[in-house]
């Protein structure tokens, strides 16, 4: 097939997912054609079967804001009709179905028609669709995809009591590729983090509110001053201004290191005990799935999707949002020596449950299924 996959380019799990599925799909034979205003973050290499058409916005004193909609539209339109694409599939609603809908508008005034498959990924609905001024729109637009998928069973039960919705939405896990997340023998960055083998807790993020930054690090302080411990803090966002005055207010700053926004974070994962996700909202939790297949247990809260991946008790422990001392204590239970190898076998074994090749077929099998029925 010949697909046009449209995403944010960023650090984010939505262009994360878009980006890994076009490349696996790539890899499959089909042709991928992204469609966004910057190269994706993960498409750092030549295919044969890959394009990258980018969005150009041209800059008028008039605008404060650059019509990114309507360039995003008209490039669309551009590429479905020279590319002759099969189906567009785009990733988070906001603005992308919405872009999908007036670009298949104008396609059809010209006679051609194309599929839509509109993926939401999560702060689509559960932050950004609270938006009343964006509510109509994204309701629209989702009712205007020719097919619909969520990342989770939590996020579709909750797009359907937030928003009217009458079309059918299909749970299609996020992914991830084995070969490159696995425990990768990196004893040497152990030993340079950790020198008198301390434990290594991680978390990864983009730093927004959202992610409750400042609750990783009161759950570091708590469990350091029973086990010597390091933290690692992966990525970058709003947020780390506030968080290195926090760390350096609790007086652990000589234990916490940012680390930025990192490109080869499988190698951090591979020498890590512990990974931490207390999320306010989370429709799936890619960067613990990921940290997962490293063999990384999770302390994650109990907030959307994350309960369908982390299994309490077993890959690692869900906590309530907020709840500090329980993240703590449970904590200390997976780093207890007689624990840590059986909770970071189990969270490879739950990881492989979502191996890429699997959920990639999954995709295919829903594109058909949609194209068949256009
Ligand atoms: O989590 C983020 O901050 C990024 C965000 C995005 O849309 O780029 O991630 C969302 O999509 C991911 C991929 O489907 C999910 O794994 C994340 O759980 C989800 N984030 C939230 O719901 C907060």
């Amino acid at each position: 097939m010949k697909i046009g996959i449209v995403c944010y380019p960023t650090f984010g799990g939505s262009g994360v997912v878009a980006t890994e599925l076009g490349k696996a799909l790539a890899q499959k034979g089909h042709q991928i054609h992204f469609i966004t205003y910057a190269q994706p973050i993960r498409l750092d290499f030549f295919s044969e079967n890959i394009w990258y058409h980018e969005v150009n916005i041209n800059s008028y004193p008039l605008f404060q804001y650059p019509p990114y909609e309507s360039a995003l539209a008209g490039k669309m339109v551009d590429v479905v009709k020279y590319e002759k694409l099969d189906l567009l599939h785009v990733h988070y609603a906001i603005p992308h179905a919405t872009s999908a809908f007036l670009a298949k508008q104008i396609l059809q005034q010209e006679g051609l028609d194309i599929p839509v498959i509109t993926t939401l990924h999560g702060t689509d609905i559960t932050i950004v669709g609270k938006d009343p001024s964006l509510r109509p729109v994204i309701t629209f637009s989702i009712n205007a995809s020719d097919g619909v998928t969520s990342v989770s069973e939590d996020l579709k039960k909750e797009t359907l009591s937030a928003f009217n919705i009458e079309k059918e939405i299909k749970v299609i896990y996020n992914f991830v590729d084995l070969t490159r997340f696995y425990k990768q023998e990196k004893e040497h960055f152990k030993r340079f983090i950790c020198p008198n083998g301390e434990k290594l807790l991680v978390h990864a993020s983009n730093f927004r509110k959202v992610k409750r930054i400042g609750d990783v690090i009161r759950v570091f302080a708590g469990i350091r001053e029973k086990v010597p411990s390091k933290l690692l803090l992966i990525g970058d966002g709003e947020e780390r201004p506030n968080m290195e005055i926090l760390v350096r207010q609790l007086g652990i700053a000589e234990d916490v290191r940012f680390i930025g926004k990192l490109e080869a974070i499988e190698e951090v994962l591979s020498v890590a005990d512990l990974f931490i996700m207390p999320s306010e909202k989370e429709s799936f939790g890619l960067a613990a799935l990921e940290a997962m297949a490293c063999q990384v247990p999770v302390i994650s809260s109990n907030t959307g999707g994350l309960g369908e991946l982390n299994i309490n008790g077993v890959t690692g422990f869900l906590s309530n949002i907020g709840d500090i001392e329980d993240m703590v204590q449970k904590s200390l239970f997976i780093l207890d020596d007689n624990q840590l190898e059986g909770f970071k076998q189990r969270a490879l074994e739950r990881a492989k449950e979502f191996d890429m090749n699997r959920v990639v077929s999954q995709y295919e099998a829903y594109y058909q299924e949609i194209v068949d029925h256009f």
